[in-house]
């Protein structure tokens, strides 16, 4: 067992153990470019409270704070862009730390270029 177990790979990007590109940083989120980008802008926001999907988030004011804050990261990228939230496995997740997907960037729209 290594101390690490359980700890998610956003979970050390916030920790600064692995690298990451941080487009934006306060105290209790953090937003990176995306490793393996959808889009040509593709960037992650995260809260840095551990929950593993956003539905277990049931504080209205904590979840308005995520909303809030990728909405704040998107338009300093984009004046346009799509968000996306993957639930659970057979909703597409793959990292268990909950996180907001920023995509955009296209010339004509999402499925453009
Ligand atoms: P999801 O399927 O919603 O769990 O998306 C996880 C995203 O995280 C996926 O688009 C790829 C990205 N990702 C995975 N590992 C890393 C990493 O080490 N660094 C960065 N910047 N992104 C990562």
């Amino acid at each position: 067992m290594t101390a690490n177990r359980g700890r998610t790979i956003f979970e050390r990007i916030i920790d600064r153990e692995i690298p990451a590109e941080i487009v934006f940083e306060d105290d209790d989120y953090i937003a990176i470019r995306d490793i393996a980008p959808k889009a040509p802008i593709h960037l992650l926001v995260i809260p840095k409270r551990h929950t593993e999907r956003v539905d277990e988030m049931t504080d209205a004011a904590e979840m308005g704070r995520l909303w809030l804050t990728a909405v704040k990261v998107a338009r300093e990228h984009a004046a346009d862009y799509r968000m996306v939230v993957n639930c659970g496995e057979g909703g597409g997740q793959v990292v268990f730390h909950t996180h907001i997907h920023i995509l955009a960037g296209w010339q004509n729209g999402p499925e453009s270029d």
